[in-house]
């Protein structure tokens, strides 16, 4: 039985990964959250309190970080933010979470030689053309587009560099755009399945032809798994389930799985410096660790996701008009 340390466990993708972990082993897990405006304590309560230890706490705080660290065998680091539109607002949480957070673990990890699991994203590798028959490998260069792609690139740079440094014994992963449940509506996909819900027009940035990749939370999930138990040290896996569609795709399926006309959608105010497309290449993955995808079909991901967002409308109807008053003084 091994001691979990997962940051930022009450976010979209940290706790379904708390879940994932409860319902596959035996492990134990303390969850250290600061709880931001992106965290819902709804999303904690309930964990059996037997095997989930829940902390509130910032990853820059050394001391805390230290002393949880010192306690783990398995350090997997998802607290960030995460936010694109709130990285052209404001980067400033975004640099001190993103970067001294991810500096702050790793001299916890090397003091104590503590197994490390950095998660980061596709963003890093910036945005490619939409005819460009390559698709984002471990070895395609690092060329970040936003505020928060470039916290999440400069905190991968810094994985790499302790590892060569200082042995560090860590892996890290970039995953493309993920759905699913408790994914803050803040978020394209659940921002547009709510807005429906309240009868809203769901709002398109732009044309609409940007592309994202994207993948169920509970396959992003089991990929981590696989890289903790087998992947090689120092590695980088992209994970990604060839799942390539574009925006105004994406809101017309909403709008069709929810029985609205499938043109009831407003074009907004494009974001600044928008990515026009990611595509993750995810042979190394399958190959070396027998990952597979088990939502391959992108429609019935959205049918369960839409369905748990109206039957858990208490989850977050309390933070839907703050949201879309954010939204409202940008024109998006
Ligand atoms: P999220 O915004 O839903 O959750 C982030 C969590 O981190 C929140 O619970 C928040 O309270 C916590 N947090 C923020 N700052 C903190 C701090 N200083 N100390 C402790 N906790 C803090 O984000 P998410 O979508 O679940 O993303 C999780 C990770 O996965 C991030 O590292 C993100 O870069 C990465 N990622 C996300 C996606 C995606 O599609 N959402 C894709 C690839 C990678
Ligand atoms: O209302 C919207 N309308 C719209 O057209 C919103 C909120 C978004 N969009 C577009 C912008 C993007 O092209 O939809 C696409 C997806 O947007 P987001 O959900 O904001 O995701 P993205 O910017 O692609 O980043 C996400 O995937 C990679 C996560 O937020 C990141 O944390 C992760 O690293």
């Amino acid at each position: 039985m091994a001691n979990y340390l997962v940051t930022g466990g009450a976010g979209f993708i940290g706790t379904n990964f708390v879940r994932h972990l409860l319902e596959h082993t035996d492990d134990h897990v303390t969850i250290v959250d600061k709880m931001t405006y992106a965290a819902r304590p709804e999303s904690v309560d309930g964990l059996d309190p037997q095997r989930v230890t829940f902390v509130q706490g910032d990853v820059c705080d050394a001391a805390l970080m230290d002393r949880l660290v010192a306690a783990a065998d398995v350090v997997v680091h998802f607290a960030a933010e995460s936010h694109n539109d709130n990285s052209l607002s404001d980067p400033s949480p975004f640099v001190q979470t993103n970067v001294v957070g991810t500096y702050t673990l790793l001299e916890a990890v090397r003091r104590h030689d503590v197994r490390y699991h950095h998660i980061s994203t596709d963003e890093v590798y910036g945005d490619l053309e939409l005819d460009d028959p390559e698709k984002f490998t471990a070895t395609t260069p690092y060329n970040p587009s936003s505020p928060y792609s470039a916290t999440k690139a400069g905190s991968d740079l810094l994985v790499r560099a302790w590892v060569r440094s200082f042995g560090v014994r860590a892996t890290l992963s970039n995953c493309s755009n993920n759905y699913g449940p408790f994914q803050h509506i803040e978020k394209f996909i659940p921002r547009q399945i709510t807005n429906v819900i309240d009868g809203v027009r769901p709002k398109l940035y732009g044309a609409g032809l940007n592309v994202r990749d994207w993948i169920h939370v509970d396959d992003h999930n089991a990929a981590v798994l696989r890289i903790i138990e087998d992947g090689r040290m120092g590695e980088t896996y992209l994970i990604g389930a060839d799942g390539e569609k574009d925006n105004k795709t994406v809101v017309e399926t909403i709008l069709r799985l929810m029985g609205e006309p499938v043109d009831a959608y407003d074009h907004v105010n494009d974001r600044a410096g928008h990515d026009l497309r990611y595509a993750i290449d995810a042979t190394a993955l399958r190959d070396e660790l027998g990952w597979r995808p088990r939502f391959t079909s992108f429609e019935d991901g959205l049918a369960d996701t839409i369905a748990w967002y109206r039957d858990n409308e208490a989850w977050w109807r309390p933070i839907k008009a703050a949201t879309e008053a954010k939204y409202a003084a940008t024109g998006q």
